[in-house]
């Protein structure tokens, strides 16, 4: 298992540059200053030519990143979970990271709050794709968690 994803990373460095991961509406929620965890959303547009799979996260902003899904338990109750085999993202589609669902989750943030998460998301064949995400406290929609 290991193997065949090292040897999908080489094959890949030696593809076309034009090919890549785009994220747009990268956005946070963190509930209070005194949250202790917060979440990432964003959309990821897999213009690679191939399909694949986000394995992970992670940011220099909290210490730990995990990836999460929220899904309502037979009780009705929202909970999250880690993801264990990644999200998949189709060639040509678009990975939605959103409120209720999949989610960037920093856990332990730093202190004092930086202003920005430098973020890296990790993708089986697409390899490392960095980005910058804003921290912002306290979100609108009245959602206490996420
Ligand atoms: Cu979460």
């Amino acid at each position: 298992m290991l193997r065949a994803s090292l040897t999908a990373l080489v094959l890949c460095a030696g593809t076309a540059a034009a090919a890549e991961m785009r994220v747009e509406d990268a956005a946070s929620r963190i509930a209070t200053p005194a949250a202790q965890a917060g979440a990432l959303y964003m959309r990821i547009f897999n213009e690679t030519g191939q399909d694949d799979r986000l394995l992970a996260a992670r940011s220099d902003a909290a210490a730990e990143t995990q990836l999460h899904v929220s899904a309502q338990d037979a009780g009705g109750v929202m909970r999250m979970t880690p993801v264990e085999d990644g999200l998949p993202v189709a060639a040509g589609e678009v990975l939605t990271l959103e409120s209720g669902g999949a989610h960037v989750m920093l856990m332990g943030l730093e202190r004092p709050l930086p202003e920005t998460a430098a973020v890296t998301l990790i993708f089986e064949r697409a390899g490392e794709v960095r980005l910058d995400v804003p921290l912002t406290v306290g979100m609108s929609d009245g959602h206490a968690g996420h």
